[in-house]
């Protein structure tokens, strides 16, 4: 995504935060120019507190003055913002490929409410059509996690890529596909974040819109 695509999303997800929120602040080169807009505001006089998914997205808070706190002093945060890998048509994402899937993923699953900020070309129609669903394994159960991989079918190949996993393949059922991930014994958590975005900002090169997820009763 140009530079110009990011401060547009960056701008757009401002308009979710509002006084007095505990702020998710993600992870990527989109995440970035939002927590710079942020603290923008903070200078100018928001007053809001953080929790960032990464060592670096917490070095850029603290350059620009954002108040950090933890989960531990809030462990239900009002609204994250983050960016995605893939985004399908349902708002089922992957993530990780900046290697902090983690602890975006807790942040997110403590989050009232999470909104994602991508450009155009994270759009697919099926998720695995680009990228490979980054896995964090426990490096003792490597081979035991492959061999279960391998054992449950659909998932033609694994690769290492620094000490990261990928299972690569277009995915009919990611939901199910994220449960069993983290049904195996030795993997910490996946790349996959079903049920989890409740608004995507995508930045195209005619302007910004916003897909939003039905609601469910
Ligand atoms: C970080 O671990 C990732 O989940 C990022 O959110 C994702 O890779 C998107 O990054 P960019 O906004 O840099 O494309």
């Amino acid at each position: 995504m140009s530079n110009e695509l990011k401060q547009l999303a960056a701008i757009a997800a401002l308009d979710e935060i509002q006084e007095g929120m505990v702020v998710g602040l993600g992870t990527g080169s989109t995440a970035a120019p939002f927590i710079r807009r942020l603290g923008d505001r903070v200078q100018a006089g928001l007053r809001i507190v953080a929790i960032p998914t990464s060592e670096e997205s917490r070095r850029l808070a603290e350059e620009k003055g954002i108040p950090l706190t933890s989960l531990g002093a809030h462990p239900q945060i009002d609204v994250t913002v983050d960016g995605a890998d893939e985004v399908s048509p349902e708002l089922e994402l992957i993530k990780g490929l900046g290697g902090a899937l983690v602890r975006e993923k807790i942040v997110a699953h403590a989050s009232k409410r999470v909104v994602i900020v991508v450009d155009e070309s994270k759009l697919v129609h099926k998720l695995g059509t680009k990228t490979g669903v980054p896995i964090e394994v426990v490096p003792f159960a490597v081979d035991v996690v492959t061999f279960r991989l391998k054992a449950i079918g659909g998932i033609p190949q694994l690769r290492q890529r620094d000490n990261r996993t990928f299972v690569t393949g277009e995915i009919d059922r990611p939901a199910d596909l994220e449960k069993q991930l983290k049904g195996i014994t030795g993997v910490v958590d996946s790349g996959l974040f079903c049920g989890v975005a409740e608004l995507v900002i995508v930045a195209g090169a005619g302007g910004v819109r916003r897909m939003a997820r039905k609601q469910t009763i």
